[in-house]
């Protein structure tokens, strides 16, 4: 079913992004807006906004019944959900469904599955995809915790089956910390998620984060786009992404690639996705989760493929069959995205919301900006404090990251902090230029990032 409208359940530049797919496909589109984001550009590129609850997101962007009776109101088609807020509720899915709306993401039975690690798990190895060596079932209680920490060996890690994205883990490096950490962990994943549900695996050190891109259509056809690299993360938060990976070659994409379509497959996955995978020193890869949505990080993907993936999730969801197969993929040179943030990386990252003085956008050839804040727009203090995604295309990673330098030392952005001196120093460092990855990166050279932190070039007075 082709669709006339579609409401994007979301705010920021994910809101934006799906706006622009959706004008490109000729599809209208409404916007949800709360008292905190009346000025946001998102109200202003759609066709309609409706008003949605107060600033907090639980009033908001999280209202189920305001944004199905929004959707009703407005006579929409679809639903949009972007990325967090309700992207990975099943419910949601469900409920959206239930009225009459299509969810534009996968079935609500591939967001459940895939939320309960403990059984992502299972399917990954009932498809013969590698698993991090650990246990197949909960482990109820420290006995048993201590017979499976002695026959994996530590380190160990402690899991949280209604976890994922680093939320409810713990490293445990022998059994005098297992004593102290195990009823603990199981304690706040009760708190956390309402299921205290705990499985552990090997503790692998220092891993690469490499994703494998989806697609998958509504008739069975599934393909990827290759892997991104998102090691550069602080906290489990990303901070820099790239496409390709520097440490895998074509052999491992493919395998990898194959992975990852046996996954979605055996799900009867259908929309965008991402399969994500830890690859340890000696590089091998193990599956670690899904993520049934579009993220953060797609634009990497798009610039090395050519491929639109949020115009594909669009049409994936109106039952049309993928515009490419396997052979037709192609991955072209390089791209790197660094996240800017409201944040102010001397005062260990903390937000950093207020009114933009000043901006200018970098441009020039192969650069990519994908933001929702322009000059006089006050960043509310009431959402993640993403404010901006810079991509950088190359032909190689080397060009790539000249041109990084140059759009970073060319983006003006007066009035608040941001985490644009703080990427100058990583991109900067040899050890980033040599490719050394892994996800301690930032851990390690912290205080050598913050003392080479670049203040911009330009100013307005
Ligand atoms: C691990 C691991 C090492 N060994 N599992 C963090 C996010 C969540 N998806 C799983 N995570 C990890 N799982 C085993 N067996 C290390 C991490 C990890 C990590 C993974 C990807 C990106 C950043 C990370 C930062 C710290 C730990």
């Amino acid at each position: 079913m082709k669709f006339n409208r579609i409401l994007v359940a979301n705010r920021g530049e994910i809101a934006l992004r799906i706006i622009r797919a959706a004008k490109e496909l000729g599809i209208e589109t409404v916007s949800i807006f709360s008292a905190g984001d009346e000025y946001s550009l998102h109200t202003i590129f759609s066709d309609e906004s409706v008003r949605i609850g107060e600033a907090p997101s639980e009033a908001s962007y999280l209202n189920i019944p305001q944004i199905i009776s929004a959707a009703s109101v407005r006579g929409v088609d679809a639903i949009h959900p972007g990325y967090g807020f309700l992207a990975e509720n099943p419910n949601f899915a469900e409920i959206c469904e239930e009225n009459g709306f299509k969810f534009i993401g996968p079935p609500a039975r591939a967001i459940k599955l895939m939320g309960d690690k403990i059984q992502a798990r299972k399917i990954a190895k009932d498809v013969d995809v590698p698993t991090i060596p650990g246990t197949d079932e909960p482990v109820d209680d420290l006995r048993a915790a201590k017979k499976v920490a002695n026959s994996i060996g530590y380190p160990v890690i402690l899991k949280a089956a209604a976890g994922g994205g680093g939320r409810g883990m713990r490293v445990v490096h022998d059994e005098s910390e297992l004593e102290r950490l195990f009823v603990t962990a199981q304690e706040e994943a009760r708190i956390a998620f309402g299921d205290n549900r705990i499985y552990i695996e090997k503790y692998i050190v220092k891993p690469r984060h490499i994703e494998v891109q989806i697609l998958a259509d509504s008739h069975g056809n599934v393909i990827h786009l290759g892997e991104r690299e998102c090691s550069i993360q602080r906290r489990h938060q990303k901070l820099i992404e790239e496409a390709p990976s520097p440490a895998v070659t074509p052999q491992m994409r493919m395998k990898i690639g194959e992975y990852a379509v046996r996954i979605a497959k055996a799900i009867g996955y259908e929309s965008a996705g991402t399969v994500e995978f830890l690859m340890d020193e000696a590089g091998n890869f193990y599956f670690m989760e899904m993520n049934t949505r579009v993220q953060v990080e797609h634009p990497v993907t798009e610039m090395v493929t050519g491929i639109d993936i949020v115009k594909e999730q669009i049409r994936i969801a109106e039952g049309e069959p993928l515009k490419y197969r396997q052979q037709d993929i192609e991955i072209r040179g390089h791209a790197i995205e660094c996240r800017i943030n409201a944040e102010d990386p001397e005062r260990d990252f903390a937000p950093n919301p207020g009114e933009i003085k000043a901006l200018y956008f970098p441009g020039g050839p192969y650069i990519r900006v994908d933001s929702h804040i322009y000059s006089g727009y006050k960043i509310p203090p009431h959402y993640d404090s993403l404010i901006a995604k810079l991509i950088a295309y190359g032909e190689t990673r080397d060009e790539a990251i000249k041109r990084m330098q140059r759009a970073l030392e060319e983006f003006i952005i007066e009035g608040i902090k941001t985490t644009i001196p703080f990427h100058l120093a990583i991109i900067n460092l040899p050890e980033f230029r040599a490719a050394k990855l892994h996800t301690h990166f930032i851990e390690e050279y912290l205080d050598k990032i913050k003392s080479k932190s670049i203040e911009p070039s330009y100013t307005v007075e």
